[in-house]
């Protein structure tokens, strides 16, 4: 009998940095022939969530949907945050036994459960029921990964996060800085903290860990964990990355296209801090300061709410007129929705100043472009470091957490420059597109890996 593809059901959790894998990899799944079942959680939170599940459904009409209801707390009733997608996390744990029915019945039987790491606890049992082996899918840094899954650990010791240490120490990887720990973690109560510790218990159940991050990115992160060094009772970490892109063309504002057609090579600073970063209005003047000092030509895509649904403020209201009469030939301002991975394809830009979403770094390493990193919150600092440290990008520490303090104009314009003038990174960036390219391409280490746990689960 000759074996048939697999059926996997892909299961996200909540915001666009989750979402976004989880449609790149159906995506690819589908092209290779596996059947797909989506499963995902209703409402969702943000706008751009639900219009990027429709289009990909509509796109991959043989991609099968499973849509299950989630009841998030009322954002008064948990004292430690009241941030809506990390409510959404947890309401998702709360829901997903709920598909074990529709899972089961599913024809052909499915042979794998693909989920995030934010779900990693409730959806371990489902699995098992089902008899079938569980992957997470995670959606960060493998560094900061490894700080998530040693969490437990961490937390157990009341001094680990203590203000007197410098470093936080992890087996088998380098220290990271204290200032680059997420605020949260220091809380054990609190609901971010308190989900990934629940979760990174249950990573001893997965099957895999498959990673959007490739070998020659994160070399000696990847070879610590995977000889167990961090943790002895870790499943192996499947790097795939980067993954291939999937973005809807719909819908989109495109207004600055004309523009950016008409710019030369690599001259173009593209500004985004990811969809769920809102910066005080104080730090957006200065960015847009830093942008018109640096001289450099800009694209920036500019987000004041956390939520899309919430982002009512139009662009007269957060910049003077006079900034877009100063630099009506030098840059564009958008808000809103764009393809970003188009932007970045674009051969007009030549610098991306980022929050470090890991989505965002994967995209700029398949394209080689030169960051400047900016973390604001989550993983980003860790990413940052690691962004920097692959030849990727230059990060300036100082800057701080996003809401931390108000950094100025003139050392934004600084940056830019050094940005956009540093010759060797330019090529240190452009040798992680090549690695990246090649490891992708057919025979590439992130395609072997892929296609070595597909046929490990052909039926
Ligand atoms: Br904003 C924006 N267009 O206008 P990250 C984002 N994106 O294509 P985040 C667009 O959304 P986390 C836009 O290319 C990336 O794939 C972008 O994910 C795309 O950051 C994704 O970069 C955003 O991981 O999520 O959204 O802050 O919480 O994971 O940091």
């Amino acid at each position: 009998i000759t074996a048939s593809p697999p059926h996997i059901a892909l299961l996200p959790s909540a915001g666009m940095g989750h979402l976004t894998p989880f449609l790149r990899l159906a995506s690819m799944l589908s092209s290779r022939s596996c059947t797909v079942t989506f499963l995902t959680a209703s409402p969702s939170v943000s706008a751009a969530e639900s219009s990027h599940i429709s289009f990909f459904l509509s796109q991959h009409p043989q991609v099968k949907h499973i849509e299950f209801q989630v009841l998030p707390c009322k954002p008064s009733s948990n004292p430690t945050t009241d941030d809506p997608f990390f409510l959404q996390f947890e309401a998702t744990n709360r829901s997903v036994h709920h598909l074990y029915p529709s899972l089961a019945s599913a024809s052909p039987p499915l042979s794998a459960i693909f989920s995030d790491f934010a779900v990693a606890s409730s959806i371990a049992p489902v699995a098992a029921d089902l008899g079938i082996p569980n992957y997470i899918i995670s959606t960060t840094s493998c560094k900061f990964f490894c700080l998530m899954a040693y969490l437990p650990v961490l937390l157990s010791d009341p001094l680990s996060f203590s203000s007197s240490l410098s470093e936080v120490n992890i087996p088998g990887i380098t220290p990271l800085p204290l200032p680059s720990i997420p605020p949260p973690f220091k809380n054990p109560s609190h609901l971010f903290t308190s989900l990934i510790a629940t979760n990174a218990q249950a990573l001893s159940k997965a099957k895999g860990i498959l990673m959007n991050t490739f070998d020659d990115f994160e070399p000696e992160t990847l070879a610590a964990i995977n000889s167990g060094r961090v943790l002895d009772t870790l499943p192996p970490i499947l790097p795939i990355g980067p993954l291939e892109t999937f973005e809807p063309k719909n819908e989109l504002d495109q207004s600055y296209l004309p523009w950016l057609d008409s710019q030369s090579a690599e001259s173009v600073v593209y500004v985004s801090f990811g969809s769920r970063t809102a910066m005080s209005s104080a730090q957006i003047r200065e960015l847009s300061k830093g942008l018109e000092r640096s001289g450099y030509r800009f694209l920036w895509v500019l987000k004041t709410s956390k939520v899309d649904k919430d982002d009512k403020e139009e662009l007269k209201d957060l910049l003077e007129s006079s900034f877009f009469d100063r630099t009506k030939n030098k840059g564009r301002v958008v808000k809103g929705w764009v393809s970003q991975q188009d932007i970045l394809e674009h051969p007009a830009i030549g610098g991306f100043l980022n929050h470090c979403g890991w989505n965002s770094v994967m995209e700029a390493a398949r394209k080689g472009i030169p960051m400047l990193a900016w973390p604001q919150h989550g993983d980003q600092r860790v990413n940052a470091e690691v962004v920097e440290k692959a030849g990727l990008g230059i990060w300036e520490r100082k800057w701080g957490w996003g809401l931390e303090g108000l950094v100025s104009g003139e050392e934004i314009g600084k940056k830019i420059v050094e940005l956009m003038e540093d010759e060797k990174l330019r090529g240190l960036a452009r040798k992680v597109g090549e690695n990246a390219g090649k490891a992708t391409g057919i025979g590439g280490k992130s395609e072997k890996v892929l296609t070595e746990v597909l046929e490990y689960l052909e039926q």
